[in-house]
């Protein structure tokens, strides 16, 4: 390195005019560092220079030393500038980035629903639930004994027309009811019993406003010793106190099933009109007799209501179809 005074300070001269361009053009914490270190470091071109002052006069080195001191701290200076001006615009540009528009939607989540049928159904298991009834579940092929046999219905009679049930290759039948769950529960339970069984069930209807092919339908059954019409009554007006929310004037109407006796249709007085809203009697000795009970020591009792009808009713839907046609906009409803 030279030790002329004029080409050290020409030297120091043009080291500031390269720094201070190469200090601001660069755009990264990183790089400004780099450059501090070529430029200010140990071993940084400004010591280098500073290196070659060794030589000069007594006379001479504190000029060319002030000069030194004056670049030094001019490109200390913009370094100091410049990462503050880099800082800023990061904590700008993060600022920036991470803003929250609280005025903007919320993201929704599209969650599944409970389909008005199911929401039903677990309306009225759980009142029956409370009650003090078992859930009891079973399968929707029978054999012709479940089906009808057992539920006092031999073979001759009218409700095993084909023209009425689904009959399945090799004799089986869609259950038409879901007494036949109860049937089952009986073979395997001494009494007293008390059971809910939910369920999918097919006959052969023509659809249309009121009628499906399939269908869905609660029976509950209790059996014991000195069970009465009237546990069957204060059941049922408990049952209706709490599915429409309130007591509603109740009438029973004689009416007959093949499995009960006597037997009873049920309509209620909701928002002014007479509903039919489920049947049910005294079970036939003969059903008992079917699972093994002794009629002369038990009694029981036994209802069975049509879950759309419910649903309906208390949806205000006007058309049974529309519970299965998986129209999305009448199924967001609920
Ligand atoms: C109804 C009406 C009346 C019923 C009978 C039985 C069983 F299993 F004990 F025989 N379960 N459910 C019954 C009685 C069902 O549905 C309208």
């Amino acid at each position: 390195m030279s030790n002329s005074p004029n080409q050290i300070e020409t030297q120091l001269k043009e080291l500031q005019t390269e720094a201070t361009q190469a200090i601001a053009a660069s755009s990264t914490l990183q790089r400004l560092e780099e450059l501090r270190i070529a430029y200010l470091g140990k071993k940084g071109q400004l010591s280098q220079i500073l290196r070659g002052m060794g030589k000069l006069s007594p006379q001479e080195r504190p000029l060319v030393g002030a000069l030194a001191n004056e670049v030094k701290e001019a490109l200390q200076a913009n370094l100091d500038r410049q990462r503050q001006d880099l800082q800023t615009a990061a904590i700008a540009a993060r600022l920036e980035a991470e803003t929250l528009d609280v005025t903007m939607p919320g993201v929704r989540n599209s969650l599944g629903r409970i389909h008005p049928i199911n929401g039903t159904i677990d309306a009225i298991l759980d009142i029956f639930v409370g009650l003090g009834y078992t859930v009891a579940t079973g399968p929707e092929m029978e054999t012709d004994y479940y089906n009808f046999e057992a539920l006092n219905m031999p073979a001759d009679h009218p409700a095993r027309d084909m023209q009425d049930s689904f009959y399945l290759p090799g004799g089986k039948v869609l259950r038409t009811q879901t007494s036949t769950v109860q049937i089952r529960y009986m073979e395997n339970h001494a009494p007293p019993i008390r059971i809910v069984s939910p369920g999918r069930c097919y006959r052969r209807d023509n659809v249309d406003a009121t009628h499906s092919a399939v269908f869905h339908q609660v029976e509950i059954l209790a059996v014991d010793k000195g069970l009465t019409f009237t546990d069957l009554k204060g059941t049922i007006k408990e049952f209706v106190r709490q599915i429409f929310g309130e007591e509603l004037p109740m009438l029973f109407r004689a009416s007959y099933f093949p499995f009960t006796e006597p037997s009873a249709e049920v309509d209620v007085q909701w928002e002014g009109k007479w509903l039919e809203v489920l049947g049910c009697g005294m079970v036939d000795p003969n059903v008992l007799k079917a699972v093994g009970y002794d009629p002369e020591i038990y009694t029981g009792f036994a209802a069975g209501l049509g879950v759309e009808r419910f649903a309906m009713v208390l949806h205000k839907i006007d058309d049974i179809r529309r519970l299965y046609n998986s129209d999305l906009r009448f199924l967001r409803q609920f």
